[in-house]
């Protein structure tokens, strides 16, 4: 049984590649010192690779690696091409004075975001082989038993999307033919530097295809397994109707993800599959950082052997998605420590399950330490019905009257700029060189000037501005129990970005009030209100790696009542508006349509759960980080809340048409929408007439009474310089709106 992993992480063990780009990006450093950095980061990938029977290349990026499939076949938008590769690369990436980046968005039901490919009827595909082929020549040269890596073609036109200009209907996959003979010279190109097995991944197969897209994958494969050995991997659930159809086109082999789509493996027992048919059993997650019961994966390799007489052992899906190495955490309690597994260890799970006579112990059960058994009396204890007391109407007039406001109110998503010396203040107190009265003197100043600035731009819903906050998860899974935080536990979220995300290993309990020493003392300062400031439970879940010990709704449940109570302790406190954000509320949607409904239902109960218990005079807000909702616009209307901000100026607006649609506007439920008027992802100041003219839209759109004026998002990383000038703009919008429609 061969061992092999279907990916690794690429932004070096100490974070070094995010360091040497963003010294690049600045100028500090340039591109031969950019390469240098990047050769060492490879070489220690190898390095750790190096114990596999076959060790996956090209998996290396400078910044995507969908990028870098759309590179290695030049489809590079004509506005981003420059003098030299790297640069066009870049430009691509990031964008500059002349031309915007491509788009950037979730990659499947993950917290990494890949580029999407611009694709239309002038691309002209041709093959770029030089990063692939140079990449698997490194490892050969180690001697090495190399298996270059690839996004798949079907893949990279389904994440794609038309370019500008391009005729009504047109879809990138209709250029399937074309790229398919791209392919067909990369692949022929690293058959001669001396690839065998190549790895085509086609994540995409594991969402629903329709049956012309079906077709499509059977003639681009038929066609590339004349070219080479191809084996095809997913990892994002289960191949399903996709599996045949590969079978059928004569692929190598191909890598099942036996942890998210195990009912693969049942369809592999019944497909009549040839013996000399090569699977890989992805029986080790590359989602999730538990330990591998070594024991049940056993037996699903042993599964897989009854069906053919190939069979290798790998990740479920790239390691990408966990920190490296678990030595580095020192702090992590032993009993924890025990039971993970990063990308480092799970690489010697692959290696022991490949040999017959390695260890195959069960993963050890929860200590009961982990157990808390008032959280689980209280979760058997919960109502059935966890709705708000009142219709929306009801609260409606009763929030009217507790906050009056004008209408078009003003206000932003949370978080103010974060600034070098807040930054400097946090890494001071972390490292224990500020003492916690100086931090909290520190932090209190910062929320003083927030509210000071506020009130001076003349906003009339005012926020603490989070400064005390590192990120608004793993801030609140530093207080709450059931939760560790890593100390170097970095995975890459986009480019050179990363987050630590945290581990919830336990039952969940809130031990003290979190926030509501910030918000009252912010209140304190001001006679306008002051919003409380909560991330949602299923944000909570979708940014931390989650017990896979009981189900998700569960665990979401947990989370919820520990929100309620924050809630309750906010309200109880005077705080008349509360905010809980769920960003992620569509990441987790997921990737086939059958388990959307289960999902939509225990993910906006968990919200309702953390949120139901105030008084109808208490107005709960939500927000949401993105425009594209028609998937989830039920379930948004499902949280019940009285306030839901949205993305809305990079759309132009256009996001509206979407709320006119079904629950959210039914006649029952006509809450109020903040679309952002002001693209915060850009440094570029709107001004007061476009602003305007936005809300404008939204008016025309919602009526008068529904609309809130305020950004796409918080603000912190934006630089003062912007902020007050666009939020000078705001406010100046707002009035001259008001004034249209009073
Ligand atoms: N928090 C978490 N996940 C997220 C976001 C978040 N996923 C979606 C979206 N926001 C991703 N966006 C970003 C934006 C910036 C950064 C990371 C993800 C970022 N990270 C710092 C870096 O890489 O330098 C490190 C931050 C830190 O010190 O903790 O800038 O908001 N969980
Ligand atoms: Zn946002």
């Amino acid at each position: 049984v061969r061992s092999t992993a279907l990916g690794y992480p690429r932004i070096g063990s100490r974070r070094e590649l995010k360091r040497a780009l963003e010294a690049h990006w600045s100028g500090r450093l340039d591109a031969e010192g950019l390469e240098r950095a990047a050769a060492a980061v490879r070489a220690e990938m190898l390095d750790d690779l190096a114990v596999l029977d076959s060790v996956p290349t090209g998996c290396f990026s400078f910044y995507d690696h969908v990028l870098d499939a759309a590179f290695a076949v030049d489809a590079v938008a004509p506005r981003h091409r420059r003098d030299g590769d790297l640069a066009s690369y870049f430009a691509a990436a990031r964008g500059d004075a002349s031309a915007a980046p491509l788009e950037m968005t979730k990659w499947f039901d993950t917290n990494y975001h890949y580029l999407v490919p611009e694709i239309g009827l002038a691309t002209v595909f041709a093959a770029r082989p030089e990063k692939a082929v140079a990449e698997f020549r490194e490892a050969r040269e180690r001697g090495l038993d190399a298996r270059p890596v690839l996004v798949g073609p079907v893949s990279l036109l389904l994440l794609a999307k038309p370019a500008d200009g391009s005729p009504e209907g047109f879809r990138p996959l209709d250029r399937l033919g074309d790229l398919v003979e791209a392919y067909a010279e990369l692949l022929t190109e690293l058959g001669r530097a001396g690839a065998g097995l190549i790895q085509l991944d086609e994540p995409a197969l594991c969402g629903d295809r329709s049956p012309e897209e079906l077709e499509a994958v059977a003639g681009a494969y038929r066609r590339l397994v004349g070219v080479a050995e191809i084996l095809v991997a997913g990892g994002y659930g289960p191949f399903g109707e996709s599996l045949p159809v590969l079978l059928d086109a004569g692929v190598e082999g191909i890598a099942l993800d036996l942890v998210r789509g195990r009912s693969d493996l049942d369809a592999l027992e019944t497909l009549n599959v040839s013996r000399e048919t090569f699977v890989l059993a992805g029986v080790v997650d590359g989602r999730n950082i538990w330990r591998t019961d070594l024991a049940a994966a056993a037996a699903d390799v042993e599964r897989v052997k009854a069906v053919t007489d190939r069979v290798g052992v790998a990740s479920s899906s790239s390691l990408l998605h966990v920190p490296v190495d678990l030595a580095a955490e020192t702090e992590l309690p032993a009993a924890l420590v025990e039971r993970l597994s990063f990308a480092r260890q799970k690489l010697a799970e692959i290696t022991a399950l490949a040999d017959p006579d390695g260890p195959r112990e069960p993963r050890p059960a929860a200590p009961d330490s982990w157990r808390d058994d008032a959280v689980r009396a209280r979760l058997a204890g919960l109502p059935e019905d966890a709705d708000r007391r009142a219709p929306y109407a009801e609260r409606r007039a009763a929030q009217a009257e507790r906050v009056p406001l004008p209408p078009l109110p003003t206000t932003t998503i949370g978080s103010f700029p974060q600034t070098a010396e807040l930054r400097k203040a946090r890494a001071a107190h972390r490292q224990g060189l500020m003492i916690d009265a100086d931090y909290h003197s520190r932090m209190r100043a910062e929320v003083a000037a927030v509210i000071a600035e506020q009130e001076k731009l003349g906003l009339d819903v005012l926020v603490h501005g989070e400064p005390e906050r590192n990120d608004m998860v793993q801030y609140f899974a530093e207080q709450l129990t059931g939760f560790a935080t890593t100390a170097a536990g970095w995975v890459q979220s986009y480019g050179s970005r990363c987050v630590r995300p945290p581990i919830l290993y336990g039952d969940v309990a809130r031990t003290a009030p979190i926030t509501v020493a910030w918000t009252s003392y912010a209140q304190s300062l001001t006679d306008k209100p002051v919003k409380g400031m909560l991330t949602g439970p299923v944000t909570i879940l979708a940014w931390s790696f989650v017990r896979d010990d009981q189900p998700l709704a569960d665990t979401a449940d947990q989370v919820a009542l520990a929100l309620r109570d924050e809630v309750a302790d906010l309200e109880a406190a005077g705080t008349a508006i509360i905010q809980v954000d769920e960003p992620a509320l569509r990441e987790l949607l997921p990737v086939r349509a059958a388990g959307r409904a289960a999902y939509a239902a225990w993910a906006t109960r968990s919200f309702r759960i953390a949120t139901a218990g105030v008084r109808p005079d208490t107005a709960i807000h939500t927000h949401l980080c993105y425009s594209e909702f028609g998937d989830v616009i039920d379930a948004i209307a499902a949280l019940d809340a009285d306030v839901t901000s949205i993305e809305a100026s990079r759309s132009k607006m256009e996001v509206l048409a979407d709320l006119d649609r079904a629950s959210y506007n039914s006649a029952e439920f006509r809450s109020a929408v903040g679309p952002g008027v002001w693209d915060i992802h850009s440094p570029r100041v709107p001004d007061a007439a476009e602003m305007a003219a936005a809300l404008r839209l939204a008016v025309a759109a919602l009526g008068p009474g529904r609309v809130w004026a305020n950004p796409d998002c918080g603000l912190k990383t934006r630089r003062y310089e912007e902020v007050v000038p666009s939020l000078e703009g705001l406010v100046e919008a707002a009035r001259t709106v008001r004034s249209e429609i009073a």
